[in-house]
């Protein structure tokens, strides 16, 4: 039997050197000392000895557990560290390395320019207001001095959802109902989309957008007008910017203008960017129809106001020299992440 228990131990530690990972040294613990281990087993034939050998053996055996035992632990904590040295070898990390960039949305460019120009009219005093997109055709076109029989309401131009709903052609409506709503002084804007009947094209688009404004108030005049629009202008392209008003008419507008700032290229000499007239359009202005303000409840004799438009993709056109209204619409990243 003595024989026997030290064939073990030398088997167990053989076989503890060779195992690769933990399990592998737990089998070996199971193998020899575990309820149906080789040791135990050989324990349990104890009592066949003679009352002299029985200590010896017992000492012996227990001496073998407790060796394979500390072998056990010693090649576990060996094991463990060699693991512990290869993950730090593979996991290592180089704090140096640069952070992985984190890419982050940007403003469309549509965005930049009505935010700049809220901005500017902001300072002015103006608020801000907004109004639905799905209007009726009284506030898109009757209160606003568009008669049924204009040409601005036929469907080749607009939307009509039905004989009396139309998706608005400009934001004037909300306007209409500022000035229903709210009495003078009025300073409002009135940003937003506005739907035209075009088919989609290079210069042409079914929906765009539009700033509109409006001043109400006692003694407005076109002296108003003109040196609201003309800091506007100025603070939009430049300190140094000129501006010219040419006479047009609207019907919502008498007298109306419009409004050109000088070529910034030529400088009113005429070139490609100026289509050669040295002047570009910007806005149509002009001093609030009497017959507007009294739709609105507003007494024309005792109030006077002056509005204005403007496209703002052709602002947005101009300022990036983008040639193709259809590049603000298909989301193409290419195009945004330029901006
Ligand atoms: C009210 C009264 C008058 C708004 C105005 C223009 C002139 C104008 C165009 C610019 C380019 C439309 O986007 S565009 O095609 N607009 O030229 N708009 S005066 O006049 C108003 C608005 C509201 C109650």
């Amino acid at each position: 039997m003595k024989a026997a228990l030290e064939a073990i131990e030398k088997k167990a530690f053989e076989e503890l050197e060779q195992s690769t990972d933990l399990k592998a040294l737990d089998a070996v613990r199971v193998k020899y000392l575990g309820k149906k281990g080789e040791l135990t087993a050989i324990l349990k034939q104890m009592g066949k000895l003679s009352a002299e050998e029985r200590p010896v053996i017992g000492q012996l055996a227990n001496q073998i557990r407790a060796q394979i035992e500390e072998k056990l632990e010693e090649s576990k904590t060996n094991l463990e560290s060699k693991l512990l040295d290869e993950r730090l070898k593979t996991e290592t990390l180089d704090v140096t390395l640069p952070g992985n960039k984190q890419v982050i949305g940007k403003k469309h460019p549509i965005t930049t320019v009505l935010d700049e120009i809220k901005e500017i009219f902001i300072g002015m005093g103006f608020e801000i207001a907004q109004g639905p997109e799905v209007e009726l055709d009284y506030y898109n076109f009757e209160a606003l001095n568009i008669p049924k029989d204009h040409p601005a309401r036929d469907t080749q131009d607009t939307f009509y959802i039905n004989d009396n709903v139309v998706l608005r052609t400009q934001t004037s409506p909300v306007q209409i109902h500022a000035m229903e709503n709210k009495k003078p002084p009025i300073r409002i804007i009135a940003p937003g989309r506005v739907y035209r009947s075009d088919a989609l094209d290079a210069t042409h688009s079914p929906l765009f957008h539009q700033m509109e404004g409006l001043v109400v108030d006692k003694n407005i005049t076109m002296s108003d007008l003109k040196g609201t629009l003309e800091v506007f202008v100025k603070r939009l392209y430049g300190e140094d910017s000129v501006v010219r008003f040419r006479p047009h008419h609207f019907p919502f507008t008498e007298p109306s203008a419009e409004l050109d700032v000088m070529c910034f290229n030529c400088h009113g000499e005429g070139c490609r960017l100026c289509k050669g007239e040295g002047w570009i359009e910007i806005l149509g202005c002009g001093m609030v129809h009497p017959k507007v303000l009294a739709n609105c409840g507003i007494d024309p004799e005792e109030y006077s106001g002056f509005a204005f438009g403007m496209g703002v993709e052709r602002v947005v056109m101009r300022r990036y020299n983008i040639d193709d209204l259809r590049m603000f619409y298909e989301n193409d990243v290419r195009f945004l992440n330029q901006f």
